[in-house]
């Protein structure tokens, strides 16, 4: 009860923030970020989104900060444009199931486009297989919808829901997202390096990106590569980091 008190002030009092993950090709070169919300709490100081989300979703508040996310990683991609710096950097925003079905999500979503006069491009939506699953003809619709603005999208967390391959051709997905639970096991578990292969060869054949998670090592990483997977995120490269600091990691590499 404390911590909803809390957050629904957290918005008004400005106490998120977001933090940027890096995404990068087989090269090197940096393709874009997830963006990863984070609440920094006056007195409990940095508060995980794995406590704060579920929070958010049960009581509704999910809506306004989910939308609050949208907006400010799309005013970043403007600020980004604006300083003639990273202005080709591709921003994944998480969106929640609750946000997603929002009878009029789209038109949020446009709206925040039209406002902040950005390329749509240059936004990318993270849904899950519970979010898709939930609703199919729902999700399928608001995708192309979307899609029709410019907008792209990203399958998080691939691999640890109930995947039925029926659905996934009927969607219009650019990416597959390797779950890290797989990516962790690479060397150590060899039925998820089949699984890495498995997901790997469905991307190819639907003609998709993918990109893996949570890759923390070399060995990890060349292991992808060999199997055709050259987009990465994770520890290896960079954690999530302000906005200051992503800005610093670019002019470095
Ligand atoms: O960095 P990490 O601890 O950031 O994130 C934990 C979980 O919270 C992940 O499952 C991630 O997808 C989720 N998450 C992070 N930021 C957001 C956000 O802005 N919106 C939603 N819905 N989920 C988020
Ligand atoms: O559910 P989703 O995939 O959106 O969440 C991404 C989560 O993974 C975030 O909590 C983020 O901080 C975390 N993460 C990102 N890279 C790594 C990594 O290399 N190792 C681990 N253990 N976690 C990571
Ligand atoms: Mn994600
Ligand atoms: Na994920």
């Amino acid at each position: 009860a404390q911590l909803e008190v809390g957050l629904r002030e957290a918005l008004r009092k400005q106490e998120f923030q977001l933090y940027y993950q890096m995404q990068v090709n087989h090269a090197g070169s940096v393709l874009g970020a997830e963006v990863l919300l984070r609440w920094i709490h006056p007195e409990q100081g940095l508060i995980s989104p794995l406590k704060f989300i579920p929070l958010a979703e049960e009581t509704g508040l999910i809506l306004p900060i989910g939308r609050w996310v949208l907006e400010s990683a799309c005013q970043q991609i403007k600020a980004w444009e604006k300083e003639q710096h990273a202005h080709e950097l591709q921003l994944a925003v998480n969106v929640s199931g609750r946000q997603f079905r929002q009878k009029d999500f789209v038109a949020q979503v446009s709206e925040i486009l039209d406002r902040t006069a950005i390329d749509p491009n240059r936004l990318k939506l993270e849904l899950t297989e519970s979010i898709v699953l939930d609703d199919v003809a729902d999700t399928i619709a608001k995708m192309h919808a979307l899609r029709q603005l410019g907008v792209s999208f990203s399958m998080d967390d691939f691999g640890t829901g109930y995947s039925s391959l029926s659905y996934l051709t009927q969607l219009p997905l650019n990416q597959l997202k390797i779950d890290q639970s797989f990516v962790r096991h690479i060397g150590t578990k060899e039925s998820d390096a089949t699984i890495i292969q498995t997901i790997i060869g469905m991307a190819n054949n639907l003609g998709i990106e993918v990109i893996a998670e949570g890759v923390e090592t070399q060995e990890q990483r060349d292991f992808l590569e060999a199997n055709g997977c050259t987009l990465y995120q994770g520890y290896l490269f960079s954690r999530p980091v302000p906005r200051e600091e992503f800005d610093a990691l670019l002019t470095v590499r």
